[in-house]
């Protein structure tokens, strides 16, 4: 398992990869149009040759058909000026050079890939919480708060999944569970709010009066380790620590 876990190295291997494919099509549509529609004053004045020459053969046929219409084509003024090639004006979008449907492509296609990363984003908060009710074969724990000590509850759990003792080293009250065992730890509060968290596995929620809140807990790692309070909740609250021992 890699540093983060398994859903956050496969979230970020997906992002490189769209990431590079965002980045290789943007680069070549970007040097390929740098190169493309580059313009130089030799390709205006062969630009205006074109259009001149063009504009004649027109007047050349119309006068021919026997129609008689007169146009010109208008000059710069200022021939000192950078030219305008594309004949842009300050202020006026320039339509004759909208493309529809490129402007549809590239405001679908990167909307549709955004609501898909956001999408796989949530993996890892389902992951961090799954519906307590959906676990199958997880053991059910009370763990209820009170100033300032921790109450356990087995609920009928066999002593081998679940026990309740003291600690001869600290005096503090343990909780023996089951290496590699699914346990829902179902929280309340009985007077203000508390918040248990073990530390070293890195979980913690709220304990509120009057609500049951969860926390999934799957020991991976068997070893002696601290629950402690994480929401002020009086004097003792420093020393409102319990043990949860994982064992095999
Ligand atoms: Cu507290």
């Amino acid at each position: 398992m890699e540093f983060g876990g398994d859903i956050f190295q496969d979230l970020y291997i997906e992002f490189m990869f769209w990431s590079l494919i965002v980045g290789v099509i943007t680069f070549v549509w970007m040097i390929h149009h740098s190169f493309v529609y580059r313009t130089s004053d030799g390709d205006l004045s062969g630009k205006r040759h074109h259009l001149r020459t063009q504009l004649d053969s027109l007047r050349h046929e119309m006068k021919r058909a026997g129609m008689d219409m007169e146009f010109e084509i208008e000059e710069e003024e200022d021939k000192r000026a950078w030219p305008n090639v594309d004949n842009i004006k300050v202020g006026v979008f320039p339509k004759e050079n909208d493309n529809l449907k490129l402007e549809l492509f590239w405001t679908i296609i990167p909307f549709i890939l955004i609501c898909y990363l956001c999408w796989i984003s949530w993996a890892p908060t389902d992951a961090i919480w799954p519906s307590a009710y959906e676990l199958e074969d997880a053991h059910e724990v009370g763990v209820t708060g009170q100033q300032w000590f921790w109450d356990f509850d087995c609920k009928g759990l066999t002593s081998d999944l679940c026990d309740v003792g003291v600690d001869s080293d600290t005096g503090l009250t343990v909780l023996s569970l089951k290496l590699d065992e699914t346990y829902i730890l179902n929280l309340s509060s009985r007077d203000v709010l508390h918040a248990p968290k073990i530390v070293q596995y890195g979980l913690t929620e709220d304990a509120v009066p009057g609500m049951y809140t969860t926390i999934v807990f799957t020991p991976y790692e068997t070893g002696k380790y601290f629950l402690d309070c994480a929401e002020y909740c009086g004097d003792d609250h420093a020393y409102m620590t319990a043990i949860i021992e994982i064992h095999t």
